[in-house]
């Protein structure tokens, strides 16, 4: 059977990563189900198991592990798709940055539920995790780069054999989103081999707490929008096609991109705004670079409106909005990523909230950061993902996405919508009443704090019923996803689903947005400019280092 664009070989990795993928969305949902339970003192564990053990797992493995190995498999079909089947030695290195990926991931988790590492997906010091926590994190880091170098060298070998020519958009913003990643694991890498490896294994006595934390949020920042640019590309080069539509510029698209190699990195300090020991300079520096950060979202934003509507009106709508009713509601492959949009309006809108200083001394530490990064990461990012598996899944497997499965795929994502907003609603509203966040249940010793919780939405059980109506909505999805990938009916040829690419006019798009130097250099110039001088400060007057913490 004709199994599409994609070669046979380079389709089992990718289903290897999404496997991966989904296992943890499962662990990690029943987790957060828990989670909200505890927190509405609904619930008490038994002794065997904390609540921020099960806090770390949930975080780690929706945030870092179930992105992380989707994105990998999106990027391994998509790569394959558009440039050409991977050569022995890509496919080679790709299955062992896998395997390395993975073995990273289960020594991590093994740690968590041995209980020797309840210190969250940020794992502050000076909570102090058992050392092979920290070797497995370094080992998935390791195993990603591996990955992400496969996929370069499969884009250099096709650069090489089509000189001058410009590579496709899908491929050049996969490229630029492994760029970033790659420049963003610096951070997290030299905390974790020169701080937290050596303190945790005894070789030295204690850690220079706030130079961890810059470190990590040197690559925090930026890993969001790792999260984030998989899901552009979904916006910008298949819904599109979804739609029956093009891409409305490709030049505008690569510059996007561009800009995010660019801004997403020095701007760290923006999640330490609280924190002593950074200058208020340096801290104004990287908020000012954070707002240059949000234009490549507002560019996405006008490309995506210009695309819906050019695309509406060619369908015969009509007057302002009347090209909306035009376009394929009854595509959960659209409808599904449409939604994941209208929901970063009001979450891209907290992030300006969270960066502008001031504001941020009212929501940081409280549960509205939770609230904005369940409607960031949580749908935006997760609900495009959600979008692409449904067609993703039978591309890869040769199988129907049948009707029935895309009316439960349409009550998944209705659920999820519904789930998510009365959850993120929620915690948005406790937040800015005082709620604070990372922690259990806390009754304050006094009952007129906990009646500032008793209103409709600024309640705790409101976030619990949020909460639940989001697990049954992702053990729904991966119902979806067993039947698609084992059970439901093979595809002809005629029912086959397509891996969708739009076209993309580059003709006048300016060849120097695909000349990684200038950019590459660039990024190091400004990541110099913002961090030499305070992460130099935090080493000359550093205090003496702190002894470990472990609170479980
Ligand atoms: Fe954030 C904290 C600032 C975006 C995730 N963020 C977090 C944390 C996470 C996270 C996980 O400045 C918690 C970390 C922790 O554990 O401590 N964030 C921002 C800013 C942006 C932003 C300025 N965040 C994201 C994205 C995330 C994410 C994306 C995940 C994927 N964030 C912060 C700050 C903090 C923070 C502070 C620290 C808070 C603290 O004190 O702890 C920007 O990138 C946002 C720009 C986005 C826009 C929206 C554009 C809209 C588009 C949709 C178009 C819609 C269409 C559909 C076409 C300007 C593109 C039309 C539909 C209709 C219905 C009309």
């Amino acid at each position: 059977m004709n199994t599409g664009q994609i070669a046979a070989k380079d389709r089992k990795v990718a289903l290897f990563n999404l496997g991966f993928a989904y296992s943890a969305f499962l662990i990690g949902t029943l987790c957060g189900l828990l989670q909200v339970f505890i927190r509405n003192d609904a619930l008490n564990l038994p002794g065997w198991l904390d609540y921020y053990q099960i806090l770390t797992a949930h975080g780690l493995l929706l945030a870092i592990v179930f992105t992380t190995f989707f994105i990998f498999a999106f990027f391994q079909a998509g790569m394959s798709r558009t440039l050409g089947a991977f050569g022995p030695k890509v496919r080679l290195w790709n299955w062992i940055g896998f395997v390395v990926t993975a073995l990273g991931t289960i020594l991590v988790v093994v740690m968590v539920v041995a209980g020797q590492a309840s210190v969250l997906y940020t794992f502050y010091a000076p909570l102090q995790a058992h050392g092979l926590f920290y070797v497995g994190l370094a080992l998935f880091v390791i195993g990603t780069w591996i990955q992400g170098f496969s996929l370069v060298g499969h884009y250099a070998v096709w650069r090489r054999n089509h000189k001058g020519e410009l590579s496709p958009l899908f491929a050049f913003m996969a490229i630029a989103t492994i760029i970033l990643w790659v420049i963003a694991c610096l951070g997290v890498v030299a905390t974790v081999l020169f701080q937290f490896i050596p303190w945790a294994f005894g070789w030295t006595s204690g850690i220079n707490v706030e130079l961890s934390r810059s470190l990590f949020w040197y690559f925090g920042h930026p890993l969001v929008y790792f999260w984030l640019l998989p899901a552009y590309m979904a916006w910008y080069v298949i819904v599109p096609k979804i739609i029956g539509g093009k891409v409305f510029s490709d030049s505008l698209g690569r510059l996007s991109f561009v800009l995010f190699i660019l801004f997403s990195i020095p701007v760290g300090f923006h999640h330490q705004l609280t924190e002593p020991g950074i200058s208020s300079f340096w801290k104004f520096l990287q908020t000012v670079l954070t707002f240059m950060v949000i234009i490549p979202s507002l560019i996405t934003a006008f490309s995506m409106f210009a695309t819906f509507e050019i695309r509406g009106r060619e369908l015969g709508g009509r007057g302002l909005f009347g090209w909306i009713r035009k376009l394929p509601w009854r595509d959960v492959r659209f409808t599904s990523i449409f939604i994941a949009m209208a929901f970063f309006i009001p979450g891209g809108a907290g992030g300006i909230i969270n960066a502008s200083f001031q504001m941020n001394e009212v929501i940081h530490n409280t549960l509205w950061v939770v609230g904005h990064f369940h409607i960031t990461v949580g749908t935006p990012v997760a609900m495009t993902f959600f979008g692409l598996t449904f067609w993703l899944i039978p591309n890869l497997t040769g199988r129907r996405f049948t009707k029935s499965l895309q009316k439960l795929a349409f009550l998944q994502i209705a659920t999820w919508s519904v789930g998510m907003l009365l959850m993120s609603t929620a915690q948005h509203l406790l937040g800015l009443l005082g709620a604070p966040r990372r922690t259990a249940y806390t009754g304050y010793a006094h009952d007129d704090a906990l009646a500032w919780f008793d209103g409709l939405l600024t309640n705790h059980v409101t976030m619990a019923v949020g909460g639940s109506i989001l697990f049954l909505s992702a053990a729904l999805l991966v119902f979806i996803v067993i039947q698609l990938w084992w059970l439901a009916p093979k595809a002809s040829e005629q029912t086959y689903e397509e891996f969708p690419i739009a076209e993309s006019d580059s003709s006048m798009t300016p060849r120097f947005l695909e000349n990684w130097k200038i950019w590459i250099g660039i990024a190091f110039l400004l990541i110099a400019l913002a961090y030499t001088i305070p992460l130099a400060e935090l080493i000359q007057h550093a205090p003496p280092g702190s002894g470990r913490f472990q609170t479980w």
